[in-house]
């Protein structure tokens, strides 16, 4: 199935406004990686700090497009993987790239594996853990520290708008790739997440869920 594609690992990242995180975490990345064939890969939705000069500097690919949102530029970038495994990365320091190698021997068995933190920050994320997580063998259904193989992820058509990443995951489970987790402890989290304030960044995640489960259960 990955006839055309090569031996090694991409790693995608998507930003917007992360000009103080990408240079370090694109260091750490490649350190995490030396000994196998990899890239890295940036997608910045217009961010105005400067992300993306930055990134076209240390990043093997980076590009930038008009904003769409996590999942779209997740997506949009491992459509440009050349490597046969991707694995998709928050870029503001709080997913550890030296867990990328544990990671990818976990996939041995497996389609997919999720870096699962051991504590969910938000009340909509430890309620789709209980539903979405459940049916997507996942403690941490919306932790977007993940290795696909390339095809699980890049062939999958969104149909449901901003899913922060969710729907990435439902789809390769209705797809019957095999998904399993590994879970680690993050550090502590920043007080400016870019997807909003506490009760908006809740508020967007259950909405994300409940298309999701109609994406479950309901969709082809
Ligand atoms: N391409 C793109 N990336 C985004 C957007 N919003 C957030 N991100 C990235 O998605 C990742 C997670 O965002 P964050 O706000 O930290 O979410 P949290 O960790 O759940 O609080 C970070 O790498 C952000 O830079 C967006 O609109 N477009
Ligand atoms: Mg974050």
């Amino acid at each position: 199935m990955n006839g055309e594609k090569q031996q090694g690992t991409s790693v995608v990242t998507t930003t917007w406004n992360e000009k103080e995180n990408i240079q370090e975490l694109i260091r750490r990345i490649h350190a995490a990686l030396k000994e196998i064939a990899h890239e890295v890969i940036v997608v910045d939705d217009e961010s105005t700090d400067g992300t993306l000069e930055v990134a076209k500097q240390y990043a093997d690919v980076a590009v930038g497009k008009q904003r769409e949102g996590q999942t779209k530029g997740l997506l949009y970038g491992a459509k440009l993987a050349k490597y046969s495994t991707v694995v998709t990365i928050d870029s503001d320091l709080e997913n550890p790239p030296e867990l990328i190698p544990l990671l990818l021997e976990k996939m041995d068995d497996n389609d997919v594996i999720v870096a699962s933190r051991r504590s969910l920050p938000r009340f909509s994320e430890r309620w789709a853990a209980k539903t979405l997580g459940k049916l997507c063998n996942t403690t941490d259904f919306y932790s977007n520290f993940r290795v696909y193989k390339q095809e699980a992820i890049s062939r999958v058509e969104l149909r449901c708008g901003e899913s922060f990443g969710g729907e990435l995951l439902v789809a390769a489970k209705k797809r019957g790739y095999r998904i399993s987790e590994v879970k680690y402890d993050p550090p502590p989290r920043r007080s400016n997440p870019r997807i909003g304030s506490s009760f908006r960044a809740n508020w967007r995640i259950n909405i994300a869920s409940i298309k999701c489960l109609f994406a479950y259960y309901l969709l082809k």
